[in-house]
């Protein structure tokens, strides 16, 4: 049986249910995350618990635990749910109370958290995925990880529509990130990405891939790019939670370099794989 969490109990997920007058479900009040199971460890569950917390600070959204109490929760979720390989979702919302767009005297959040089963997408990070070019029309807070994702959702439509694995966003020609990662070139070794500013979501695997830099001699530059870059760089990636690195071989149509995983690339995935396997042990493949 499935296990949720729901508030500060565990329960079926058929007792968990959602009042409609939750200000998550009618306003996307509320703040999330997505954090990577491997051999039922989380992956830098700490950088993610915490970016949860400076979320719902700036939506002044007071959380009803402490991070340890989280912590601990998530880690009795995996355990219950038997999670090996996957993902934890939790949410907060600014809970139900009487539809009004002001903050709410009364009500307290309401949080919820679930794990799915999810592969690492290895044939995809081996053989690259293509993109589209998407303008950006979402707010100026995308560093905020807000339960508000329709600009993202449209783009994500239409790379789907297109047969495309991810739309890279763009604002007046400046590339910002996809709509569920963030975007990276590499142009005469070195690797570029829009600085974590209002504009993107600082991914936290975004963060581990340019401390994983140094180490293999790549140097970064946090400067924005443009789509002219974009279309002449030597390779091109995206990353997220799930995605983890992934290469981008074709954009609109056009092919990116020699249209394959670039060399520069495959580096930060190796290296971003011994990452993963020195904090939650050997990866192993389960049958389930
Ligand atoms: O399951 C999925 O497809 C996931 S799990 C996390 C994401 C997608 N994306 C997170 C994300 C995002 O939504 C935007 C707009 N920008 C960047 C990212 C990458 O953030 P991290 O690395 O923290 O997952």
């Amino acid at each position: 049986m499935t296990i949720v969490l729901y508030n500060d109990q565990f329960v079926s997920r058929e007792e968990c249910t959602v009042d409609i007058e939750d200000r998550g479900y009618q306003f996307g009040d509320g703040v999330y995350e997505v954090i990577r199971i491997y051999s039922g460890k989380m992956f830098t569950g700490k950088e993610h618990i915490t970016r949860l917390f400076e979320s719902a600070e700036k939506i002044r959204l007071e959380l009803p635990f402490t991070k340890e109490e989280l912590t601990e929760n998530l880690y009795k979720l995996v355990e219950k749910n038997n999670l090996h390989t996957g993902t934890i979702y939790l949410q907060v919302t600014r809970g139900a109370s009487a539809r009004q767009h002001q903050f709410p005297l009364e009500g307290k959040p309401v949080f919820t958290a679930y794990t799915k089963e999810v592969a690492r997408p290895e044939a995809q990070m081996n053989e690259g995925v293509t993109a589209i070019i998407a303008e950006d029309v979402r707010w100026l807070r995308c560093d905020i990880k807000s339960l508000n994702l329709l600009g993202n959702l449209l783009a994500k439509q239409e790379a789907y529509s297109q047969g495309s694995f991810e739309a890279i966003l763009h604002r007046e020609g400046t590339v910002t990130e996809g709509s569920s990662s963030n975007a990276f070139i590499i142009k005469n070794n070195k690797l570029f990405t829009h600085p974590a500013t209002n504009l993107i979501l600082n991914g936290i695997t975004r963060r581990e891939l340019i401390r994983l830099c140094p180490g293999i001699g790549l140097e970064v530059k946090e400067e924005a790019f443009t789509l002219d870059d974009l279309q002449a760089a030597d390779e091109v990636f995206i990353a997220s939670t799930t995605a983890e690195i992934m290469p981008i071989v074709q954009i609109d149509g056009k092919a990116v370099g020699n249209a394959a995983p670039g060399e520069w690339t495959q580096k930060l995935q190796s290296v971003f794989k011994a990452s993963i396997q020195e904090q939650c042990g050997e990866l192993v493949k389960v049958e389930r």
